[in-house]
């Protein structure tokens, strides 16, 4: 099945912006990492936290959330008959404006120097009204993406009765429910709390409310980011390794999980925060290591993939099934490469998770490491992994062998300087370096000084992810403008015979939202209630610009 014109022009709209977002990133986050390590100085109008800035936003927010639902939108399209419902379409297309419009907002007070204050947009920074109208227009923006998917969703569920949906249409459902349930806590706090204050309607802002709301969305914001690269290891990952996907109700389970265990964790970002009661950060302890259960059940399902895809070629022996993996196939590849990097990523996040240990590395550049394996690795290498396919097919080209092999390239390059930037990030957190730093000696403290050389191995691997980021722009150009003519496969893989059919719970949005909304109740509504009532006094802001 191919894709049709009209819903590959706007899966290509998301795409191309993910990349170009891309591309301003890199060169922010090379900046900062080389102003950072004293490698170069900046100007006097162009300021570390101001790239800080840029970087995160551009990366974190705009790359991944372009990205995600325009490679959502073509997947969708995918498996449900090769188009989308005008109304999906015409919903995406609202979307993409708005999201482009907020992102000139928010960039150009970024620019300015009005919004210095980090992707976290902690209060009490306080940054010029336009960036926060922006940021909130791009997240309003997102919704309508999503609702293009429900839109799609919904009318193949009503042109197939009792049916269960498709793998992928439900994994890109199951995703921006998400997105809509996590969104809810940073709304509340730009609309309520950021604008208003920031306008000077109101002169204080209640900062420990603020941050509660923030990460209520900024936990499930990890897998929001998360969940797509997880979509192309189960749905697509089987058919590019010659296999089938391995059990459909356990994939269904696993975002099922997600959808309710993401949200009611977001105090284990603010352990060392005073203000909220211990038994309330317990508890989001615990479930934060619930909600690791189906990241091991994903690691599970993937070993069962391979091993079984391997045996169906022959393979024998206990890792005979290694040997036949596609090695040379960049679709394979580069995504394998994000997987590996997530084992070590995904240790580090239970590393953070757990209280007394929490205390070691918090705001230590380790959280930094933590989440260039994460983010920076896993599911920047599927989306790279992911564009190789997914560009040619949406402009009639071919993924050409040289391409293939610039494309391994690539991702030796990307991962060698995650590797060395990563690396000497987790090891320096250990040491206690602190995180989001300009370049400082500390009045050349001799422990400062030592950290020095382990600056210059950060800024290293950050020249290396440079390269490979534009590296990865001329593929991007070259797959969607240049590559000869042709067609590239979409590959979705079959589902393996089940041994028993996939329980019909897994699709009963309404139980599901619900169970979904009692943990978030249980886990958010007294901590919230006792902060309205006994906050600390509020605090009157600090103005970055
Ligand atoms: Fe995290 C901070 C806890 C996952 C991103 N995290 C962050 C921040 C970001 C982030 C951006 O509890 C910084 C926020 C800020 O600016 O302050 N994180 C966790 C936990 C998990 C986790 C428990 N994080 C992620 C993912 C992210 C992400 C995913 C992005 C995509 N994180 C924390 C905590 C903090 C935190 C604290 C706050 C720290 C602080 O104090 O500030 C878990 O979900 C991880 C579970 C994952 C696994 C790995 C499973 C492995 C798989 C791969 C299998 C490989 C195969 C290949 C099959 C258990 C699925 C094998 C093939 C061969 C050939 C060998």
């Amino acid at each position: 099945v191919r894709v049709d014109r009209a819903a590959a022009r706007l899966s290509l709209a998301y795409v191309l912006v993910a990349f170009l977002s891309f591309g301003v990133a890199a060169i922010a986050g090379l900046l900062q990492g080389l102003d950072r390590g004293g490698v170069i100085t900046l100007p006097k109008w162009l300021n570390y936290y101001q790239i800080l800035t840029a970087h995160g936003v551009y990366m974190g927010l705009l790359f991944t959330t372009y990205f995600i639902i325009g490679f959502f939108f073509s997947g969708v399209a995918r498996t449900t008959g090769g188009s989308l419902p005008p109304v999906a379409r015409r919903l995406g297309w609202l979307g993409w404006w708005m999201m482009v419009i907020g992102q000139v907002a928010a960039t150009f007070e970024v620019l300015a120097g009005n919004a210095s204050v980090l992707y976290t947009f902690y209060a009490p920074m306080k940054a010029s009204p336009l960036f926060y109208i922006g940021t909130a227009l791009v997240v309003v923006g997102s919704w309508f993406g999503g609702y293009g998917v429900f839109a799609a969703y919904r009318i193949w569920k009503r042109k197939n009765p009792g049916k269960l949906s498709p793998l992928f249409t439900f994994m890109a459902f199951a995703t921006m429910l998400l997105w809509q349930i996590a969104t809810i806590g940073v709304a509340l706090e730009v609309v309520l709390q950021l604008i208003p204050w920031s306008f000077g309607w109101v002169s204080t802002v209640n900062v420990l409310l603020s941050r509660m709301l923030f990460w209520y969305f900024g936990h499930p914001l990890v897998y929001f980011w998360l969940l797509p690269a997880y979509t192309m290891w189960y749905a697509v990952m089987p058919k590019i390794v010659g296999g089938k996907v391995f059990s459909d109700a356990l994939a269904r389970t696993s975002f099922v999980m997600f959808i309710l265990l993401s949200t009611p964790v977001g105090f284990h970002h603010q352990l060392l925060e005073p203000g909220i009661p211990p038994l309330w950060k317990f508890l989001h302890v615990i479930l934060t290591m619930f909600v690791v259960i189906p990241s091991l059940m994903t690691a599970f399902n993937m070993f069962a993939v391979f091993e079984s895809a391997g045996r169906a070629k022959g393979a024998t022996g206990l890792f005979g099934w290694f040997k036949k993996l596609p090695w040379n196939d960049v679709r394979f590849m580069v995504p394998m490469m994000g997987m590996i990097a997530f084992i070590p990523g995904g240790a580090g996040g239970i590393v953070n998770a757990s209280n007394q240990m929490n205390e070691v590395v918090h705001n230590t550049i380790f959280v930094t490491g933590h989440f260039h394996l994460t983010v920076g690795t896993a599911v920047a290498m599927t989306f790279f992994g992911i564009s190789y396919w997914l560009l040619p097919h949406l402009t009639g080209r071919k993924l050409t062998r040289a391409a293939n092999r610039v494309g391994l390239i690539q991702a030796v390059i990307w991962g060698t300087g995650m590797l060395l930037m990563s690396g000497a990030m987790h090891y320096m957190g250990l040491l206690g370096v602190p995180r989001r730093t300009a370049y400082t000696t500390y009045m050349n403290d001799p422990t400062a000084l030592s950290w020095m050389p382990l600056e210059g191995v950060m800024a290293l691997g950050g020249t290396l992810l440079f390269i490979g980021a534009m590296l990865m722009i001329g593929m991007v150009v070259y797959l969607t403008w240049f590559a000869p003519k042709g067609f590239e496969e979409y590959p979705i893989g079959e589902v393996a015979n089940p041994a028993e059919a996939t329980p019909r719970l897994l699709e009963r949005w309404p139980v599901l939202i619900s169970l979904a909304a009692v943990l978030i109740l249980v886990a958010y509504a007294y901590p919230v209630i006792d902060t309205l009532q006994n906050a600390p006094p509020s605090a009157p802001g600090i103005r970055t610009w």
